[in-house]
């Protein structure tokens, strides 16, 4: 008996070449709705309509196409057991072995920005789920395709039954995480139409891309979701582990803040060092100044191909992970002798759109730290004006700070770091660190200038920086009491900046 495949698909990418194939080679009679028949008869594939095989119309506009026991039963038969065979028999229904569905378009109707209601609702496929998730639960028996990039992989095997049959169970999984975020997307948008809810952007349906080794510690089981992977490539080393991933995010969206040549070193998501020059390899020697310590099993992250004489600087050190848009040849043959050094190329310069903090029987959401920020919005309160050198390390500090946990104070020259404190309970504390390490370091702090994530709650941290040598101080402002704040900045002859933008890092 020839297999039967069901075609039925809204994105017809591809479907014509795959159609052919499985009818020419492999010998396949193929059955087909409205839209998607009328093209492979077009193109040469002999189809019989799904209506002429069932005996009914498609109808309601095309609601009830394939809702019918000659399909479902077709797709839901067990092969191997006789009950089902005699029912099938007995009701004219043949068996179904293939079935490629795309679903309408819904995600992408919705995403439209004039989008009707009527329109979203008529956008949700009804049948479409219907025939994948029945092939997917006969997966024993039946080949599923929700996806046209597994088209090749499919007549790829099909001729070979062992792997044939493990390659049915991966279609099957895809099938019910496709309609899975299918069903959240329509949900969501529910919501929102008819309950209020989540503003659309904060819409989120992510597939699970691998389990991990472990979570932050070993014993932790521990998963990543979502498009992680299309981010970034990894070019060698070891499997990226839970920690690494959590970094590699926090370098790549602090390294985004910056235009010209800059390098950023990292630990544990904070930054040990930030500068930016005019070449990499002088950004580097500022940044590592900073700390020459931290950044052992540290991340690095550049946003210039990273070429041989700065990889010859930086092998000098154990990294974890380095981070660039490219390599050149020469940085390749360096880092290749560290097998276990995970290179990475940032493929895109996307920063994640939201954070997730877990909480009591759930999780919290929020859309990521990610504003547009003027000079022009910010505001000078103190008697003297920031001079040009003063802004711009200050800008350059404010950009930093952001990255930095709370309470985060960092230290900045023009355009580097020289002393960062994070996520200490007091500013005065995180003040005091990165006084300390600037010291460390062997760094003056002489005529820098200091970034404040927060709010200085009192004048105390403007008097201990003015101490430490700061000329100038970015900060939000806006506690109640900024005045005596200002006055201490005034006694001192520092400029001080409100930027009237907090950015809390917990
Ligand atoms: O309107 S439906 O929910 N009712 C159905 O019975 C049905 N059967 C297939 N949508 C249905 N489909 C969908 O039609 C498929 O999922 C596919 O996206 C689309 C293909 O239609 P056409 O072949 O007419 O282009």
């Amino acid at each position: 008996m020839a297999k039967r495949a069901l075609i039925s698909v809204s994105d017809k990418t591809g479907i014509v070449e795959f159609a052919k194939e499985l009818q020419q080679k492999h010998g396949y009679t193929i059955l087909s709705t409205g839209g998607t028949a009328k093209l492979l008869s077009k193109e040469g594939v002999a189809v019989t309509e799904v209506s002429s095989y069932t005996g009914f119309p498609e109808m309601m506009d095309g609601r009830v196409k394939t809702l019918h026991p000659k399909i479902h039963g077709g797709l839901l038969c067990l092969r191997s057991n006789p009950d089902h065979m005699a029912q099938a028999e007995k009701n004219g229904i043949g068996m179904i072995d293939m079935v490629v569905v795309n679903l309408y378009p819904f995600e992408a109707t919705v995403a439209k920005p004039n989008c009707s209601l009527e329109d979203a609702i008529e956008n949700i496929d009804i049948g479409g789920p219907s025939m994948l998730r029945s092939a997917a639960k006969n997966h024993q028996d039946v080949t599923v395709i929700c996806d046209s990039s597994d088209y090749q992989k499919v007549l790829d095997v099909l001729e070979n039954p062992e792997e044939l049959k493990k390659l049915r169970k991966l279609l099957a999984l895809k099938v019910y995480q496709r309609t899975a975020s299918y069903d959240t997307a329509i949900s969501n948008y529910l919501q929102e139409k008819y309950v209020g809810g989540l503003p659309e952007r904060m819409n989120i349906s992510m597939p699970l891309v691998q389990k991990m080794r472990y979570g932050e510690n070993p014993h932790q089981a521990a998963a990543l979701y979502g498009d992680f992977d299309k981010f970034f490539e990894k070019l060698q080393g070891k499997e990226l582990s839970y920690n690494n991933i959590i970094d590699i995010t926090a370098a790549t969206e602090l390294i985004s803040e910056f235009d010209k040549p800059t390098v950023a070193i990292l630990k544990h998501t904070n930054p040990c060092g930030v500068a930016t020059c005019e070449t990499l390899l002088e950004a580097w020697n500022q940044a590592f100044e900073t700390d020459k310590q931290a950044p052992f099993g540290g991340i690095i992250a550049v946003n210039r191909e990273l070429d041989g004489a700065l990889a010859e600087a930086i092998a000098h050190i154990f990294s974890e992970v380095i981070i660039a848009p490219s390599f050149s040849k020469e940085a390749l043959e360096i880092f290749s002798k560290k097998k276990n050094l995970r290179l990475m190329i940032n493929k895109n310069a996307q920063k994640s759109k939201f954070t997730f903090k877990s909480v009591a029987g759930g999780m919290l959401v929020q859309e990521a730290d990610d504003i547009e920020e003027l000079k022009a919005n910010m505001k000078v309160v103190t008697k003297r004006q920031p001079t040009e050198e003063e802004w711009r390390a200050m800008l350059f500090g404010w950009k930093v700070v952001k990255h930095v946990k709370s309470n985060a104070i960092v230290y900045a020259g023009c355009e580097r770091t020289l002393g960062i404190g994070a996520g200490q309970m007091s500013r005065v504390d995180s003040s005091r660190i990165a006084v300390w390490k600037a010291g460390e370091a062997g760094l003056s702090l002489k005529n820098s200038i200091v970034a404040s994530d927060a709010f200085f709650p009192f004048a105390d941290g403007l008097a201990a920086a003015a101490q430490a040598g700061a000329t100038a101080a970015i900060q939000p402002g806006g506690s109640i009491r900024d005045e005596e704040v200002i006055a201490e900045a005034d006694k001192n002859n520092m400029a001080m900046v409100f930027t009237s933008i907090r950015h809390f890092r917990h």
